[in-house]
């Protein structure tokens, strides 16, 4: 259980949101089909999110990491806290270090290039999880610099298949809505809104919607949930190697159910060392760069300083 004192649940509450465009908005992209190139880059530029079908990761493993998860979560707090689940830190309401707030409680994992111990059940779970869903990343950013007529296919995705890349995976766990008095037409903050900063997000939860996206224009849509899908988000990262073409979507996920949300998300990130500069293989004549030069080292710890909400790339713009 998450526990809230009543100013915090206050803090963290919001109207209920009724606007919710139907699913097929969400660009889907069948992975069998030939022409999914073209539509990934659509989708890139102009959501910056899309689901992603026929992924060929089985159902049977994203079933068998999700309840490993959830009988973690359902541990006694204290256990939670002292314990968590090695090899993954544990957290609970609290997001970064910066004051920020939600409904949600949380394992986090630095991916290692070479795991060792697959000593437990979890652990073999774990690691075959993880290496698919990172093969899955590289299919996508191999996808996206083909269709915007790279001639390197790697030019994005050798960043996450790098030993030294600094991935990360990321277990949320939204209990249920509580009730409270004068809550009843609030809807609370699971994960306040942000972007990624790293290049790609791979999303899968189960059943439990709540996970919203914004639009250009601001208003924000909720995204059917979809548990045998994974959802795609573009990351501050990959914004700068399009040099602007790709948009890091701004997400957030609300509690409004009396079902809780589990989602297992991975971050696939560049090594610490890398420059973060647009490809020049994708730059026009005469284009130039909207970021100074920096590496991926400097841009997370600064990101790190700051609160969700923040625009953490506008100042690295040139
Ligand atoms: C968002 C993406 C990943 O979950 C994460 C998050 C990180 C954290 O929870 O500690 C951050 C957040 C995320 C963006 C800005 C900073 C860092 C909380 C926060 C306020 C693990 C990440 O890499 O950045």
């Amino acid at each position: 259980m998450v526990v809230l004192a009543k100013e915090e649940l206050e803090q963290i509450s919001l109207p209920v949101i009724q606007k919710s465009l139907p699913s097929s908005f969400i660009p889907v992209i069948d992975l069998s089909n030939p022409n999914s190139k073209s539509l990934i880059v659509a989708a890139a530029q102009d959501l910056g999110f899309f689901k992603v079908i026929n992924h060929g990761i089985s159902m049977e493993l994203m079933s068998a990491l999700e309840s490993e998860a959830m009988k973690f979560f359902a541990l006694p707090q204290l256990e939670k806290e002292i314990h968590g689940l090695n090899p993954f830190s544990y957290g609970s309401k609290r997001i970064g270090s910066n004051g920020d707030l939600g409904w949600v409680e949380y394992l986090l994992l630095e991916i290692a290039s070479n795991p060792k111990s697959q000593s437990t059940q979890f652990c073999s779970i774990l690691n075959e999880y993880i290496k698919a869903v990172m093969e899955l990343s590289v299919e996508i950013l191999e996808l996206m610099a083909q269709g915007l007529h790279i001639k390197e296919k790697e030019v994005f995705s050798k960043y996450v298949m790098d030993e030294e890349s600094d991935s990360v995976l990321r277990f949320n766990h939204y209990p249920p809505r509580p009730h409270m008095q004068g809550l009843s037409n609030r809807c609370l903050t699971g994960f306040g809104e942000h972007t990624d900063p790293q290049l790609i997000s791979i999303l899968r939860s189960n059943n439990t919607s709540g996970l919203e996206i914004a639009l250009k224009d601001g208003s924000w849509v909720s995204v059917p949930s979809d548990h045998t899908s994974f959802f795609v988000n573009v990351g501050d990262s990959l914004q700068v190697l399009t040099n602007g073409r790709f948009r890091s979507v701004k997400h957030r996920v609300m509690v409004n159910s009396a079902r809780s949300r589990l989602s297992m998300i991975y971050f696939g990130g560049p090594p610490l060392g890398q420059k973060l500069v647009p490809s020049p293989l994708l730059m026009e004549e005469g284009e130039q760069s909207l970021y100074r030069e920096f590496t991926w080292r400097e841009y997370k710890s600064s990101a790190f300083r700051t609160r969700l909400a923040d625009n953490r790339l506008v100042q690295f713009e040139r």
